[in-house]
C-alpha cells in the first residue's frame, strides 16, 4: 500500500501533476510513512529520474520546470514535518548569477535540482557581486558557493568572487556553470567544480560535500 503511494507520487511528480503530488504526500503522511522516506523515495527519487532524462535530452526545460513545481507542492507539505523530525539537509549551497549578469533561468533550474536532491539552497539572485557572495559565505557558512554566468563578459566575475573568498580567508568550496563555460576555464580560475547542466550540478555538489 505504502509502496503504491510512493510509486504514484513519483509518476505524478514526473508528469508535473502538482495537486496530485500534494494529495499523495498528505496520504503518505496519514499512512504513517516517515517524512524521510516520502522525501527520499517519493520526491527526490522522481526528481533524480527527471535530472537523468534532462541530461540525456529525453525531457526539456518546460518538463523540468513543471516537475520542479510539483516537487515544491510536495515540499510545502513536508517542510514543517521535516523540521519537527529534524531531518538534516545534505548540505547548504548559496547559488547566484554573477555580477553584471541577469540570466536566471538556468540558475533557477540548478536551484530546483539541488533542492530536489535534498540540499538547502539559498538563492542569492542575479547580478550578485563578489562581496555579496563573500558575505553569504560568512553569514550562512554554506558547504558550497555556486555561481552561474551566461555571458562571456561576466565569466571574469567568477574569478573575482573566488579571489575575494580567498582574500577573506574563507575556504568554502566553489562550483561554476553556465553555457559559455568549460571545465578548463573552471580549473584556470581555481573553482573546485564545474557542471555543464543542472543535473550534473547535483553530481558535482555530491562530490564536493562528500
Ligand atoms: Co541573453 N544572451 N542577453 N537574455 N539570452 C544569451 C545567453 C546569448 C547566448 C544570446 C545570443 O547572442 N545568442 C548571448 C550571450 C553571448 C555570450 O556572451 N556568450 C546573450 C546576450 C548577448 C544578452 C544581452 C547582452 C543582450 C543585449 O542586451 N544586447 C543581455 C544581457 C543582460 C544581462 O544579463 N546583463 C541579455 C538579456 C537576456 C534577457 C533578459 C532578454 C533574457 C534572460 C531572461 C532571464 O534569464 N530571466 C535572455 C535570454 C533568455 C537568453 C537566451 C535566449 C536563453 C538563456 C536561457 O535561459 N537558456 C540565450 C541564448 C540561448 O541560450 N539560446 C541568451 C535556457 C537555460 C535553461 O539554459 O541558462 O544555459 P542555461 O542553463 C543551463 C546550463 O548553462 C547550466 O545548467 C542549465 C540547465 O541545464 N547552468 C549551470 C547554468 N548555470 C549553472 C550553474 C551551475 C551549473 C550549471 O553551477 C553553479
Amino acid at each position: 500500500m505504502s509502496e503504491q503511494i510512493l510509486e504514484s507520487m513519483k509518476e505524478s511528480l514526473m508528469k508535473g501533476k502538482a495537486d496530485e503530488v500534494k494529495r499523495l504526500c498528505n496520504e503518505a503522511v496519514a499512512s504513517k510513512l516517515s517524512v524521510e522516506q516520502i522525501l527520499n523515495e517519493g520526491l527526490i527519487s522522481a526528481m533524480n529520474i527527471i535530472g537523468k532524462k534532462f541530461k540525456n535530452n529525453e525531457v526539456y526545460v518546460p518538463e523540468v520546470l513543471i516537475a520542479a513545481r510539483a516537487m515544491n507542492a510536495g515540499m510545502a507539505i513536508l517542510k514543517p514535518l521535516l523540521k519537527e523530525a529534524d531531518v538534516k539537509a545534505k548540505g547548504t549551497i548559496c547559488v547566484g548569477t554573477v555580477k553584471g549578469d541577469l540570466h536566471d533561468i538556468g540558475k533557477n533550474l540548478v536551484c530546483m535540482m539541488l533542492e530536489g536532491a535534498g540540499y538547502e539552497v539559498i538563492d542569492l539572485g542575479v547580478n550578485v557581486d563578489p562581496d555579496k557572495f563573500v558575505n553569504a559565505a560568512k553569514e550562512k557558512s554554506p558547504d558550497i558557493i555556486a555561481m552561474s554566468a551566461l555571458l562571456t563578459t561576466t565569466m571574469g566575475s567568477m574569478k573575482s568572487t573566488i579571489d575575494a573568498l580567498k582574500a577573506a580567508g574563507l575556504s568554502t568550496k566553489t562550483m561554476v556553470g553556465g553555457a559559455p563555460l568549460t571545465d578548463n576555464f573552471a580549473k584556470e580560475i581555481g573553482a573546485d567544480g564545474y557542471a555543464p547542466d543542472a543535473a550534473s550540478a547535483v553530481d558535482m555538489a555530491n562530490t564536493l560535500v562528500a
